[in-house]
C-alpha cells in the first residue's frame, strides 16, 4: 500500500523543473514567479488605475463582460457595440492609456525569457479585476497584430481556475489552478489556443482583498 509520501512523489508537479509546469507545447505555469515583484508593482498598479480606472465594457453582442476592465502601455484593449480593438486611447477619457510601469514591463520581460521567449516588446498590458462570482469566457487573444510574440499572464489575490483549451473552442480544456503571483506564458504553436477563467470563488485574499487581478501583457501594434 502506498503511503502518504509515495502519493506526495506520484504528484506529476514534482517531476517538472522547480516552478516551472508545462502546460503546453509552448506554455507554461511559472509557479510564483511574481511574489518577488509584487511589494513594488502594487504601488505602479495603483497608479495606472487612479488614472484610468476599472469599467464594465459591453461585447460587440450587448453583452455587458463581468470582469472589469484596464489597460496600460502604448495600445489598451476596449470592446463596444463596433467591435473588440486595440486603441491608443482610453474611451473613457479620450487621453492615452496610462505608461506601461517599468516594473510590470521587467515582470512580464522576465517571465517571456524563463519561458523560452526572450526580445519579447509588449506595448500593451490589459487588466482585468474579477469579484467573486465574474468568469471570462472561452477565447482567443487575436487583436494583436503580431502573434510571433507570447501573451505573459500575471495573476494577483483569489485564486482562479483557468482553463486552457486547443484552437478549436469546441477542443477539451485543461482546468489549471492559478495563485496570487503565479504567471502564465503561452505562446509559439500554442499563441492562439482558446482559454478562459471559471467563475471566481468567494474569499478574502490577505493582501488583494475579495478580487482578482490578471495582468495580460501582449505585442498587440
Ligand atoms: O484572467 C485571466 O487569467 C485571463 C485573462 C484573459 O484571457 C484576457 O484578458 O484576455
Ligand atoms: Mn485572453
Amino acid at each position: 500500500m502506498p503511503g502518504p509520501t509515495a502519493d506526495l512523489f506520484a504528484d506529476e508537479a514534482l517531476q517538472q523543473p522547480a516552478g516551472r509546469e508545462q502546460i503546453g507545447e509552448e506554455s507554461y505555469v511559472l509557479r510564483g514567479y511574481a511574489l518577488p515583484w509584487i511589494e513594488r508593482l502594487l504601488p505602479e498598479l495603483r497608479r495606472v488605475l487612479a488614472q484610468s480606472p476599472f469599467r464594465q465594457m459591453v461585447t460587440p453582442g450587448g453583452f455587458t463582460m463581468s470582469a472589469a476592465l484596464s489597460s496600460c502601455g502604448e495600445l489598451g484593449w476596449t470592446t463596444d457595440a463596433r467591435g473588440y480593438r486595440y486603441s491608443p486611447f482610453d474611451p473613457r477619457s479620450q487621453q492615452p492609456w496610462p505608461v506601461m510601469p517599468d516594473t510590470l514591463r521587467q515582470l512580464a520581460v522576465a517571465a517571456a525569457t524563463e519561458a523560452g521567449f526572450g526580445g519579447f516588446q509588449p506595448d500593451a498590458c490589459l487588466i482585468n479585476r474579477y469579484v467573486p462570482g465574474a468568469k471570462m469566457s472561452l477565447h482567443q487573444d487575436k487583436n494583436e497584430r503580431n502573434y510571433s510574440a507570447p501573451v505573459v499572464s500575471v495573476s494577483l489575490g483569489l485564486p482562479a481556475i483557468f482553463l486552457f483549451g486547443g484552437h478549436a473552442r469546441s477542443d477539451k480544456t485543461q482546468k489549471v489552478s492559478l495563485f496570487h503571483g503565479d504567471v502564465v506564458v503561452w505562446g509559439g504553436v500554442d499563441r492562439l489556443r482558446f482559454h478562459g477563467v471559471m467563475p471566481i470563488k468567494d474569499g478574502l485574499h490577505s493582501i488583494m482583498g475579495p478580487q482578482r487581478i490578471n495582468l495580460t501583457f501582449r505585442t498587440a501594434g
